[in-house]
């Protein structure tokens, strides 16, 4: 059976290549039958965006042979709590401590984050590569980073997940495709943890992920309102970082966790 690969990226002010600011992406793994509703949902999102109207969106459809998917069980989830941003930065510090990443390299990419990790200042509609030990940027494009695409739920596994924690309030979009993600990126080899929080204006939280520790979600990582955020994957004993980069586009698809040990409320 054929699966489709759909990737959206949505800019303002011209295209991301041409310099445009980046406004909204969404990578979909999806069955035939869900191709048409998927692209309006994507494109949909692209055009109802909080940080703006797009002048510019690319849509890409390709055909993935199903024998190449990988499957990937999700990560626990784990909350952490917090009261301020500065107890957030500390939090998010800490776990890349416990997940491996050297102190300096956490609070490098916490700080990039915080001021915007593009080279002028605002965001990528990509990922920082960085080196673990060094905090080295590595991505082999520093202002557009680099994006996992070629990933999903299976549809049974996203239902069955959404009814498992809907009592912890996190059963939206939007924490089940950063759960996804984290689960594939943590699964990369070479990745030792990933720190993430959105640049959405009214989304103020994160999490840091590691296979070792799972996802744990971080509620305040930046004040309300500010359209910067970003993410950084750590790694380490990469060989190169095409190599790397190549092995985030490799298409996967999530299964529900069958166990739920570290889950809490
Ligand atoms: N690949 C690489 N980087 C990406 C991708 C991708 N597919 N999608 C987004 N990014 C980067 C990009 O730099 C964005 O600017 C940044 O991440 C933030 O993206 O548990 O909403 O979609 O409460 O705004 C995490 C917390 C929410 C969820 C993350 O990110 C929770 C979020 P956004
Ligand atoms: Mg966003």
């Amino acid at each position: 059976m054929d699966s489709y690969s759909v990737r959206m990226r949505a800019a303002a002010g011209g295209a991301h290549e041409a310099g445009g600011r980046h406004i909204s992406g969404g990578e979909r793994l999806i069955g035939a039958e869900e191709l048409e509703a998927t692209v309006q949902k994507l494109l949909r999102r692209a055009l109802t965006h909080e940080l703006g109207q797009p002048d510019f969106v690319n849509l890409t459809v390709e055909k993935v042979d199903s024998a190449d998917i990988t499957q990937l069980q999700a990560l626990p989830v784990i909350q952490r709590e917090v009261h301020s941003v500065c107890e957030g930065h500390a939090a998010a510090v800490e776990l890349l401590l416990q997940a491996g990443v050297a102190l300096s390299a956490a609070q490098k990419a916490v700080a990039l984050l915080v001021h915007g990790p593009a080279p002028d200042g605002g965001v990528m509609r990509g990922a920082v590569v960085m080196d673990a030990d060094t905090g080295a940027r590595l991505e082999s494009d520093p202002a557009r980073g680099v994006r996992v695409t070629q990933l999903d739920w299976t549809p049974q596994a996203l239902e069955g997940w959404k009814q498992r924690v809907m009592p912890l309030g996190i059963a939206n979009e939007r924490v089940a495709e950063a759960l996804a993600l984290a689960t594939k990126v943590t699964a990369v080899a070479g990745t030792v943890a990933e720190l993430c929080w959105s640049d959405d204006p009214s989304y103020v939280g994160g999490y840091v992920a590691a296979k070792s520790i799972g996802y744990v979600r971080i509620p305040q990582l930046k004040e309300l309102g500010s359209p910067l955020g970003g993410r950084v994957f750590f790694v380490r004993g990469i060989r190169n970082v095409q190599e790397y980069e190549a092995a985030l586009q490799a298409p996967v698809l999530i299964l529900e966790q069958t166990e739920q040990r570290g889950e809490q409320a």
